[in-house]
C-alpha cells in the first residue's frame, strides 16, 4: 500500500466523523438566502456544493488545502524549482505537503500505471480524424480507458459503500498517469508525424509527457510542472469539476465522469478561453509590431472594447486580484524567457488593460487571468497549435477534480439532485409572496 493512500485512508475515519456531527448538529442551520436572480443566472453565488480540495478566495486567489499558490511552490517538492503535479495530487488527496520521498513513491508509481495503456485506445486514438478538435480527441480517449475501471469491477462485485473510495482512487491514479500519453498522441497525430518521443522511467509526469509530445528541452517541462500544477483545481463550482462530481455522484466510474467534465472544459466560456487570448495576442502583434508602446497597445485595447468585444484573459467571475496564476507564470516568463516579444507583449498589456477596463467601469475584476499568460509561454517554446492549449488544461484539470471524485466517495456523497422550477412555478410564488 502506497503511502497516498495509507495517509489518505488515516484521515478518513475523523473527516467522517466531522462530516456527521456538522450534519447532526448543524444540518438544518441555513447557510444563505437564493434569490430568483441567481436561479435564472446560473447559480452564481449560491453556497450549493462541499469540495473538499481547494477554494478560491476573491482577493488570495485559489486555495489548495487552504495553501495560497506561492505557498504551494514554495512548499510543494519539486523536481527543479517548479511544483510537481504530483505532489499537488498528494496533497488535494490527503491535506498535506508530501515528503521528498513520499512525493518521490508517487511520481515512480504514476511513472509505472502510465506504461500500459489499452491496445483498444491506441486504435480509437488512432483512428481519429485530423480535423477532430484535440479536446474531443481527448475525451474519447479517456472513454475509451472505461473498460479497465477497477471501481465499475469492485463495484460489480458488491463491495461496500464504504470502501468506493479506494476503487476510485485506483482508477484516478490510472487517469492520472494514462492521460499524457493519450494527449501527446493527439498532438503528435494532430500536427506531427504520429510517432510519440520516447519517455525516461526515471522521470516524472511532466518531463515524460513533454517528452511524447516532442519537447526535449527541460525549461519546457519545467514550464509544464507549473502548468500542470496551476490548472488543475479551481473549487467545485466550475463547468468542469462540477460537471465531473456531478456525473461521479450517480457512481458513474471516474473515467466517465472526467469525460464530462472535459466536454465542459471544451467549451468557449471555460478552458477554450485560452486559445482565445493567444488569437488576441497574435493579432495584437501583427497589428502593432514586435515592440509596441504602452499608447499604441491602449488604442488597440480601446478600439476592441469600442467594438463591443472583451479583452481575453481579463476579468473573473470570483476573483477580484491579479491571478496568482497569471503571476506565476509572469515571473516564469521574466525568468526564462526575459526577451521574448510576445511576453513582453503581455507585460505590457497587464500595465494598460486593467487602467482601461477601470476607466470603462463595467468589469467588476479588471485583472488578468490564468489565460493572460499561458499561450505566450507555450509559443515560445514552439508550441503554437492553440487548439491544442485546452488539451493540456484537460490533462492538468484531471488532478484536482479526481481527487475531488475521491473525497466524495469516500464521505458517501449522495446522488446530486436539486430542484428545478418552471417559469410558472416561480411566478406562482411571486404571485403569493
Ligand atoms: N473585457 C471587456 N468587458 C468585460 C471583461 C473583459 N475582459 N470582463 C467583464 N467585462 C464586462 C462583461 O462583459 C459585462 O458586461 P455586460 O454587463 O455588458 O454584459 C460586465 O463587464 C460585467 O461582467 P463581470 O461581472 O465583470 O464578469 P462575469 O463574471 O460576468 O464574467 C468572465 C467573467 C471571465 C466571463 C468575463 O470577465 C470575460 O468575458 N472575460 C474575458 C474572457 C476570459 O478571459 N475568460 C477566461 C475565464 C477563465 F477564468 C477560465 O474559465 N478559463
Amino acid at each position: 500500500i502506497s503511502a497516498l493512500k495509507q495517509r489518505f485512508a488515516d484521515v478518513i475515519p475523523e473527516t467522517r466523523e466531522r462530516l456527521a456531527r456538522l450534519r447532526k448538529e448543524h444540518g438544518n442551520k441555513v447557510l444563505g438566502p437564493i434569490t430568483i436572480e441567481q436561479v435564472i443566472g446560473g447559480m452564481r453565488g449560491i453556497k450549493g456544493l462541499m469540495t473538499e480540495t481547494s477554494k478560491l478566495d476573491a482577493f488570495k486567489g485559489i486555495k489548495f488545502r487552504g495553501l495560497t499558490l506561492p505557498e504551494c511552490q514554495v512548499r510543494l517538492p519539486s523536481a527543479k524549482r517548479e511544483p510537481l503535479p504530483e505532489a499537488m495530487f498528494y496533497l488535494l488527496i490527503t491535506g498535506e505537503v508530501p515528503s521528498n520521498s513520499d512525493c518521490d513513491i508517487l511520481v515512480r508509481e504514476i511513472a509505472e500505471r502510465s506504461e500500459t495503456i489499452p491496445e483498444h485506445t491506441v486504435r480509437i486514438v488512432n483512428s481519429l480524424p485530423q480535423h477532430m478538435h484535440p479536446m474531443n480527441q481527448l475525451s474519447i480517449g479517456v472513454l475509451s480507458l472505461q473498460t479497465e475501471s477497477k471501481f465499475v469491477r469492485a463495484y460489480n462485485a458488491g463491495v461496500k459503500k464504504e470502501n468506493y473510495w479506494e476503487y476510485v482512487l485506483e482508477d484516478s491514479l490510472d487517469l492520472i498517469a494514462r492521460i499524457p500519453r493519450i494527449a501527446a498522441m493527439i498532438y503528435r497525430n494532430t500536427y506531427k508525424d504520429r510517432r510519440l518521443g520516447p519517455t525516461d522511467p526515471s522521470l516524472d509526469l511532466s518531463a515524460n509527457f513533454s517528452k511524447m509530445m516532442g519537447f526535449e528541452n527541460e525549461h519546457f517541462w519545467e514550464l509544464m510542472r507549473l502548468y500542470l500544477t496551476i490548472h488543475c483545481d479551481h473549487e467545485g463550482g466550475n463547468v468542469s469539476a462540477h460537471a465531473t462530481h456531478l456525473v461521479g455522484s450517480a457512481l458513474s466510474d471516474p473515467y466517465l465522469a472526467y469525460s464530462a467534465g472535459l466536454n465542459g472544459l471544451a467549451g468557449p466560456l471555460h478552458g477554450l478561453a485560452n486559445q482565445e487570448c493567444l488569437k488576441f495576442l497574435l493579432k495584437l502583434q501583427e497589428k502593432t509590431g514586435q515592440n509596441p508602446t504602452e499608447e499604441v497597445v491602449e488604442k488597440f485595447v480601446k478600439e476592441i472594447l469600442a467594438s463591443g468585444q472583451v479583452i481575453p484573459g481579463y476579468g473573473h467571475a470570483v476573483l477580484r486580484v491579479t491571478d496568482p496564476r497569471f503571476v506565476c507564470q509572469m515571473e516564469f516568463a521574466k525568468r526564462v524567457m526575459p526577451k521574448d516579444p510576445l511576453c513582453k507583449l503581455v507585460a505590457t498589456l497587464y500595465k494598460v488593460v486593467p487602467r482601461v477596463l477601470k476607466e470603462a467601469g463595467k468589469a467588476a475584476n479588471p485583472y488578468p487571468n490564468v489565460d493572460a499568460h499561458s499561450g505566450a509561454l507555450l509559443v515560445y517554446f514552439g508550441m503554437r497549435e492553440f487548439d491544442f492549449y485546452t488539451v493540456l488544461f484537460g490533462v492538468s484539470r484531471a488532478i484536482g477534480v479526481s481527487a475531488g471524485l475521491v473525497w466524495s466517495r469516500a464521505l458517501g456523497l449522495p446522488i446530486e439532485r436539486p430542484n428545478s422550477l418552471t417559469m410558472a412555478n416561480i411566478e406562482e410564488y411571486v404571485s403569493k409572496s
